[in-house]
C-alpha cells in the first residue's frame, strides 16, 4: 500500500481552499452587468389566482423584467418533470400533476412560485416585488397526511381522488397472512416518521447567463447533479440542445439530498437571462429555503410483527401513508417505495414481508430525498419493532436480534433485494463491547442516584445504496440510467486529471478518488486532480446521491485507470523490447517479469505524447473513458448503540454516549469515513430528538419556517462518538467498497429512540414518538406516572 493510497487517512485536499475561505460557491461567482432575481411566492397554502397586477412593479426603480405564470403559459414552456413513475397495486400509473416553474392559476403550497422580478440590485428586485399585486381567492387546504386522508378532505389536485398519488405495495400479502395465523405473538406499532427540512449550510443559488453571439447558455447552480439538471432543462423547458447549455455546480456547501433535484429557480434565471441578455442571479434567503427546498420523511403508519414463541420473526406487515407534498419533486415517488419498502428485511431472516404505501398530495412543499431517503424510515419501524418484540416476549434485546440475523450470503430477501455480503454478528459484538453494554445497569443505577433516568438503545441496520442496475430500475419506473462515468487523462509528465460524473459537496471526493487512482497507478495523491461538477468538461454523469459515488463512480474511475494501465503496458513493452504478456505493472512501474528491467509510469506517459519510439498501429496519447453500470446495490450494515440520560423534571434527553460499528466494505479513507458517519449520526440524533417540520393541518401554513421554531442539532447536543468499522468487502465492485454517506442517519434514530424508551420502560412506557423533545418526553413521563 502506498502511504497515501487506499486505507490511509489522507488529509482532505479540498480543505485547504475551504479552510482559507478560498472556495468558490455559486453566490461567490460575480458577473459583469449581472441582474438580480426575486421570486414572488405564495403566502397561501391553496388559493386561486384571480389576477396579477404587475405594472407598478415594472415601473419600480431598477426593475428590468417581471414575468408571471401567464407569461410562462403563453410561451408554452414545459413543466418540471418527475424522474420516476410508480404504478399502483392495480397497475395504474401514479397521478402525475403538472409542475410549472411559475403558477398561473392555482397555488398549492406556501412558497409556490408566482412571479419573478429582475432588477439591477437585489434590494430593487425585492422592492419591485413588493409592488406586485396578486389577488388570491383562498381555497381549503390540506396541511398534513392525516388531513389528506380524512373523509371529505379538500383535494390538492382534482384528478387525485382522495388525494392519492399512488397506492403501491411490495412483498407477499398471502404469505404474511399465513405467518400471522401461526404466530405465537403479534407486536404492533403505530408510528410517525417526522418531517425534516434538509438545511444545508449553503442555501440554494443559481446564476443564468446567455451569450447573444453564440446562443450559449450557462447555469451555475448549487446542484448535486449537474448533468441531470442540464438534461431536464434541455429537454423540457429551455428548448436548446445540450451542446448549447452548460451547467456548472462549483463548490457546494452541503446538499443532504436536497440539491439532487431540478428546481424551478434554475430554469427561471436562464429564462430571464435569455430575455434580458444579461446574467441573472438568485440566492435563497434562509426562510425561502424552508419553503422551497424539498423536505424529507413524513410517514404515518401501522406495523405488525408476527413471532414464534422463541422470538423468531415470522412475518411483517406495514401499512403507511406518505407525503408527496403539492407536486412530485424529481425523485419523490421512488423514495417511499423502492428505496423504502424493500428495506424491511433489514438484518433479519423474516420469511414473509408485505408493505403497503399510499402516497398522498398535501398543500405543502414537495417531499423528496433527505439523507437516508426511505431507508431511515424503514429502519426506524423495524428496529422499534425488534425492541418491542423483545420486551413483550421477555427476550433480551440483543439476543432477539442475534436469533434473527441473516447469517449466510448471498441472501435473497422476500422484498426483492439480494444482499451480497455482510457479518452482522461482527459489528454487533464490536459495538456491544465498545459501548460497555454488559455493565450498563451500573451506570443506570448511578444515574438514578443523581435523579436521572438512564437508558441504552441499540439498532442493527442494513442499508441498500448505489441503486442499480439501470435495466432493473428502468423496469421499476426509473426514467434515468443509474450508471456512472469517468474520464482519466494522463498528462505527459505522468500527472493525472480524473473527470467524474459524481459531485462532491462535502464528501471529500477530491481526496478519496485521488487515493483510489494513486493506489492503482502507484503514484502520489498530489499527482492526481479530481474534476467534477461541470458538464462542459466531464462525460455524462448521474451525480451524487444514495451513497453511490465511491461504489459506482469510483468503479468507473478504476475501470478507466485499468484501460490506461493496459495501454501503458503496450508502450512499455515496446520500450523494453519485451513481449506485452511479460510486462507486469506494480508500484508505479512496468517491469519485465523476472528481471530488473522496468519503465516508470512517468516514462510511459511521456512516450505516449512524444511517440518517437512507439508501437506500430497504437494511437498516441494516454486518456480513457469508462461508463460503469453496477450489477447490484451495495449493502452497508452495522450496529449503533446510544446511551441517554433523561431529566424527569424537564423531559430533556441528553445523549451521553454513542457507539457505532459499521461495515462499509473496503475503506478508502478512514478519517473521511468517520467524518461521514459523524455527520450522519448527528443528523439522526437531530431527527430523533430535535427536528420537526410542522404544518397546520387546516391552513397548510408552515409553522416551523425558521430556526426559531425548527431545531438543528448543535455541538452541545451530541457527545463524542466512538466509531469503528469491520469489513466484509462488496463482492461485485473491484474496490470492495459499500456506501457510507447515509449510514449514520439510518442507524441512529432507532438507537436513540430505543434508548429513550429503555430509560422510561420502568414507568410502563412502550413507545415515544420522534422527535423526543423535552415537552413530549415530559408529557409521557407525567402521563405514565398518572397511569
Ligand atoms: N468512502 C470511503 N470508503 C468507503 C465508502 C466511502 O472512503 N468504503 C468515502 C468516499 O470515497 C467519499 C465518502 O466516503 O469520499 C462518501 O462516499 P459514499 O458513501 O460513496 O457517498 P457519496 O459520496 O455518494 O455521498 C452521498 C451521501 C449522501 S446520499 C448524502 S445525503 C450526504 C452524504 O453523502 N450528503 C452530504 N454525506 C454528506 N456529507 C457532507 N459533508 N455534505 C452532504 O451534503
Amino acid at each position: 500500500m502506498a502511504s497515501d493510497g487506499i486505507g490511509a487517512s489522507v488529509l482532505r485536499k479540498e480543505d485547504r481552499r475551504f479552510l482559507t475561505g478560498a472556495g468558490t460557491y455559486t453566490d461567490d461567482v460575480k458577473r459583469p452587468n449581472q441582474a438580480h432575481m426575486h421570486i414572488v411566492r405564495s403566502p397561501h397554502a391553496h388559493a386561486r389566482i384571480r389576477s396579477v397586477e404587475a405594472d407598478a412593479a415594472r415601473r419600480a426603480p431598477g426593475v428590468l423584467l417581471v414575468l408571471t405564470g401567464a407569461d410562462l403559459a403563453a410561451e408554452k414552456i414545459g413543466n418540471i418533470p418527475t424522474g420516476w413513475l410508480i404504478h399502483s397495486k392495480d397497475g395504474k400509473p401514479m397521478v402525475e400533476p403538472p409542475h410549472p416553474a411559475l403558477v398561473a392559476d392555482r397555488v398549492r403550497h406556501v412558497g409556490d412560485q408566482v412571479a419573478i422580478v429582475v432588477a439591477e440590485t437585489r434590494e430593487q428586485a425585492r422592492e419591485g416585488a413588493a409592488l406586485l399585486e396578486v389577488d388570491y381567492e383562498d381555497l381549503p387546504a390540506v396541511g398534513t397526511v392525516s388531513k389528506a386522508i380524512s373523509a371529505g378532505a379538500p383535494l390538492v389536485w382534482d384528478q387525485a381522488k382522495g388525494n392519492t398519488c399512488y397506492d403501491w405495495h411490495v412483498g407477499d400479502a398471502a404469505a404474511v397472512q399465513a405467518a400471522f395465523k401461526n404466530a405465537h405473538k403479534i407486536v404492533k406499532l403505530d408510528f410517525v416518521n417526522n418531517r425534516l427540512v434538509p438545511n444545508a449550510i449553503e442555501p440554494r443559488a443559481a446564476i443564468g447567463e446567455y451569450d447573444r453571439a453564440t446562443g450559449d447558455l450557462t447555469l451555475t447552480t448549487t446542484s448535486q447533479n449537474p448533468h441531470l439538471t442540464r438534461l431536464l432543462l434541455a429537454a423540457f423547458s429551455m428548448g436548446v440542445p445540450e451542446s448549447k447549455l452548460r451547467v456548472v455546480a462549483p463548490d457546494v456547501g452541503g446538499g443532504f439530498g436536497s440539491k439532487i433535484f431540478h428546481y424551478a429557480e434554475e430554469f427561471l434565471v436562464l429564462w430571464a437571462a435569455r430575455k434580458l441578455g444579461r446574467p441573472v442571479r438568485w440566492t435563497a434567503q434562509r426562510s425561502e429555503s424552508f419553503m422551497s427546498d424539498a423536505h424529507g420523511r413524513d410517514h404515518v403508519g401501522h406495523a405488525e410483527l408476527a413471532l414464534d414463541k422463541d422470538g423468531h420473526f415470522l412475518g411483517l406487515h406495514v401499512a403507511e401513508v406518505v407525503n408527496m407534498g403539492a407536486y412530485l419533486s424529481t425523485f419523490a415517488p421512488v423514495i417511499p417505495t423502492y428505496l423504502h419498502g424493500i428495506l424491511y428485511a433489514g438484518a433479519y431472516k423474516t420469511p414473509a414481508i408485505y408493505d403497503e404505501v399510499r402516497a398522498v398530495f398535501t398543500n405543502t412543499v414537495p417531499v423528496d430525498a433527505v439523507r437516508g431517503a426511505g431507508r431511515p424510515e424503514a429502519t426506524y419501524v423495524l428496529e422499534r419493532l425488534a425492541d418491542l418484540a423483545a420486551r413483550e416476549l421477555g427476550v433480551d434485546r440483543v439476543e432477539i436480534r442475534r436469533r434473527n440475523f441473516i447469517d449466510k450470503f448471498p441472501y435473497q430477501t422476500p422484498v426483492a433485494l439480494q444482499y451480497d455480503s455482510g457479518n452482522y454478528f461482527a459489528t454487533l459484538d464490536a459495538a456491544l463491547d465498545k459501548s460497555r453494554w454488559s455493565t450498563f445497569e451500573e451506570r443506570r443505577a448511578e444515574a438514578r442516584k443523581r435523579g436521572k433516568l438512564r437508558g441504552i438503545g441499540i439498532s442493527t441496520y442494513v442499508e441498500a445504496c448505489g441503486i442499480a442496475p439501470s435495466a432493473v430500475v428502468g423496469a421499476l419506473g426509473a426514467r434515468a440510467g443509474l450508471y456512472e462515468s469517468a474520464n482519466v487523462r494522463v498528462h505527459p509528465t505522468g500527472t493525472v486529471s480524473v473527470f467524474t460524473g459524481t459531485h462532491s459537496h462535502g464528501q471529500g471526493h477530491e481526496t478519496t478518488f485521488a487515493q483510489l487512482v494513486a493506489d492503482r497507478l502507484g503514484i502520489g495523491v498530489d499527482k492526481v486532480e479530481i474534476v467534477h461538477g461541470d458538464t462542459s468538461k466531464i462525460p455524462f454523469g448521474m451525480g451524487t446521491y444514495g451513497s453511490r459515488s465511491l461504489a459506482v463512480g469510483g468503479t468507473a474511475i478504476v475501470n478507466a485507470v485499468d484501460k490506461i494501465i493496459a495501454k501503458g503496458r503496450k508502450i512499455a513493452a515496446h520500450l523494453l523490447e519485451a513481449g506485452e504478456g511479460d510486462v507486469e505493472f506494480r508500484d508505479g512501474k512496468y517491469v519485465v517479469a523476472g528481471t530488473d528491467r522496468s519503465k516508470s509510469f512517468g516514462d510511459v506517459a511521456l512516450t505516449a505524447y512524444v511517440p518517437h519510439k512507439y508501437p506500430a498501429g497504437l494511437e498516441p496519447g494516454l486518456e480513457e473513458n469508462a461508463f460503469y453500470d453496477p450489477k447490484n446495490f451495495t449493502f452497508p450494515a452495522g450496529c449503533h448503540v446510544c446511551e441517554v440520560e433523561i431529566d424527569p423534571d424537564t423531559g430533556v434527553v441528553e445523549v451521553v454516549g454513542f457507539t457505532v460499528c459499521d461495515d462499509v466494505g473496503t475503506v478508502i479513507n478512514p478519517m473521511i469515513v468517520a467524518g461521514q458517519v459523524h455527520g450522519g449520526v448527528t443528523q439522526g440524533i437531530g431527527q430523533a430528538l430535535l427536528e420537526n417540520c410542522v404544518y397546520d393541518p387546516d391552513s397548510g401554513q408552515l409553522l416551523s419556517g425558521s430556526f426559531l421554531s425548527y431545531t438543528l442539532p448543535r455541538a452541545s447536543d451530541v457527545p463524542s462518538y466512538d466509531l469503528s468499522t469491520r469489513t466484509t468487502p462488496c463482492t461485485h465492485n473491484p474496490i470492495g467498497a459499500k456506501g457510507v454517506g447515509e449510514v449514520g442517519a439510518i442507524g441512529a434514530p432507532p438507537a436513540v429512540m430505543n434508548a429513550v424508551v429503555d430509560a422510561l420502560a420502568h414507568l410502563g412506557v412502550r413507545h415515544v414518538e420522534m422527535p423526543a423533545t423535552p415537552e413530549r418526553v415530559w408529557r409521557v413521563i407525567r402521563d405514565a406516572r398518572k397511569a
